[in-house]
């Protein structure tokens, strides 16, 4: 298929992908695949307006009934998975296989947002005071500012709108300039949900395309009381004081810096498979990607042996393509980034195995690259930033308080992971002094979350929470309820105050 029979499929008109401000380039091969309108930031102050008329109906609508609208957005998507994949990888250059599966991460959010709007529940809490009662109320908190990165176009977006749409809150999405048309994509399916739903208030989710100057609008405004944001810690460092200077309430999903420790224990060839899929697949730009490999010294030339020589079997090349599993980065610019990054290494004294610029059996156009391995002397200052693309460091450790040390001793705190048969170094890594991430894993890889465990991490990442688990209660305001059900009005702590 051709990028306009992609965009075609998945219901986007002419009109709508030419005569804009914004040009999308397809990273597959570099080609414009079209021109999209931006919102004016004049008329930002229109939409928050807008949502916050939506929100004041919407609250009152019966959570179950929310849900309704959520479980419509769910079949839509099941219809449109195909249409909506093939987008993510025109747009995003993933994968066929991931870009569907990101699609079905959308699926499984809805499924969950439709349990969830008739589990939406408080505690009821015992009271000092005869003849009283108290409890917690849940309430919609208001429209939600979703602004999101090229690397999860649509994923993220739905983590959040579906879990705001089941808590009663209005959504305002702003993506990123990189993949606007999987948003104007995802968009026509949320309208076939909200048609088939009939009475949703106007407003109730909206898109705007657009730079700094719309997200601004929406990180400023003491209207959006949510904004959950996903992308780089610079952009999380602007967002997340200008929100809480205003009061709002930052949901940030920033870098990671995510690593695996394998220990002497390990089984290798399940650790290899976990290793490729997690450092090299979607390009290395999942912010749960493995950056850093903390191998026991016993094993680690063995290990990165098996490695090299599997990332040289890794067939490189237009995501559209059967077997291919390594498609090209997001841009030009993404690629120059990963070769300073592998020489800064190289100048740490590092040794670095693969990592070149691919430009043979790829479509041309495209920023195609050999996904690199770099054995680290120590934890130098390249190994602590984060690159978005496909560097796998390797670090040596003697023992495991030594490796728990060095994994620790970055500023990003996304995802993590040990591979080990021992299961006193499992439950370490996973106890107080262990892994210092949000999410720490035994025997599987950093990255692939399922959407029903709260998705986030600490440090540098931002300390947010989306998806699953209880992630929802960030989305609504806690009411705490005393009710006195007695004649008399005794007062808590024994205070006195007769008259
Ligand atoms: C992201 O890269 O922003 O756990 C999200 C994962 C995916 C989500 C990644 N479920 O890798």
């Amino acid at each position: 298929m051709t990028h306009e029979d992609v965009l075609k499929a998945a219901g986007l008109a002419k009109a709508e992908l030419t005569g804009g401000t914004l040009a999308v380039h397809s990273p597959i091969d570099g080609a414009e695949v079209a021109k999209v309108k931006e919102t004016d930031p004049v008329d930002m102050a229109k939409v928050i307006a807008k949502a916050q008329e939506a929100f004041r109906a919407w609250r009152q609508v019966p959570a179950p009934r929310r849900g309704e609208l959520v479980r419509l957005m769910g079949e839509e998507l099941r219809v449109s998975k195909e249409a909506l994949g093939a987008v993510v990888t025109l747009e995003a250059g993933k994968i066929t296989s991931e870009g569907l599966g990101e699609v079905q991460e959308m699926i499984d959010i809805c499924d969950f947002a439709v349990g969830l709007s008739r589990q939406i529940y408080g505690l009821t809490i015992a009271s000092e005071r005869p003849g009283h009662r108290m409890m917690e109320t849940w309430h919609p908190m208001g429209p939600c500012a979703v602004i999101t990165a090229f690397n999860f176009p649509v994923a993220v977006w739905s983590w959040n709108t579906a879990l705001a749409l089941a808590c009663g809150d209005p959504v305002i999405w702003k993506p990123s300039e990189k993949t606007p048309l999987t948003a104007l994509a995802t968009m026509k399916i949320m309208e076939r949900a909200l048609k088939r739903f009939g009475d949703a208030p106007e407003g109730l989710v909206q898109l705007v395309i657009g730079g700094p100057e719309v997200g601004e609008a929406l990180v400023t405004s003491k209207d959006v009381p949510i904004v959950s944001a996903t992308g780089s810690t610079r952009m999380g460092g602007i967002v997340g004081p200008k929100v809480a200077a205003r009061f709002g309430r930052p949901i940030l999903e920033l870098g990671g810096n995510n690593a695996m420790i394998v220990a002497p224990s390990a089984d290798l060839d399940m650790a290899v498979r976990a290793i490729v899929f997690s450092a090299v697949g979607t390009a290395g730009q999942r912010c749960t990607s493995l950056r850093r490999l903390i191998v026991h010294d016993s094993i680690k030339e063995d290990l990165v042996g098996k490695l090299t020589k599997a990332y040289a079997s890794l067939p490189i090349g237009d995501p559209r393509k059967e077997g291919v599993l390594v498609g090209p980065l997001i841009d030009h610019a993404s690629r120059d980034r990963m070769q300073s990054a592998l020489e800064k290494a190289k100048s740490e004294g590092g040794s670095v195995h693969g990592g070149k610029v691919v430009a043979e059996g790829v479509p041309q156009g495209g920023a195609y690259v050999a996904p690199a391995i770099a054995e680290m002397p120590e934890q130098t200052e390249t190994v602590k930033t984060e690159t978005f693309a496909p560097i796998l460091y390797v670090l040596g450790y003697d023992t495991i308080d030594e490796a728990i040390r060095l994994h620790n001793d970055v500023p990003q705190g996304l995802s993590s992971c040990i591979f080990t048969l021992n299961m006193r170094e499992a439950e370490t890594f996973l106890s107080a002094t262990g892994s210092d991430c949000g999410i720490a894993n035994v025997n599987i890889g950093p990255s692939g979350a399922e959407i029903g465990g709260a998705f986030g991490g600490e440090k540098e990442t931002g300390g947010g929470r989306e998806s699953g688990s209880d992630a929802w209660k960030a989305y609504m305001r806690r009411q705490t309820n005393t009710v006195n059900y007695s004649a008399e009005l005794p007062l808590a702590q024994g205070v006195k105050f007769d008259f």
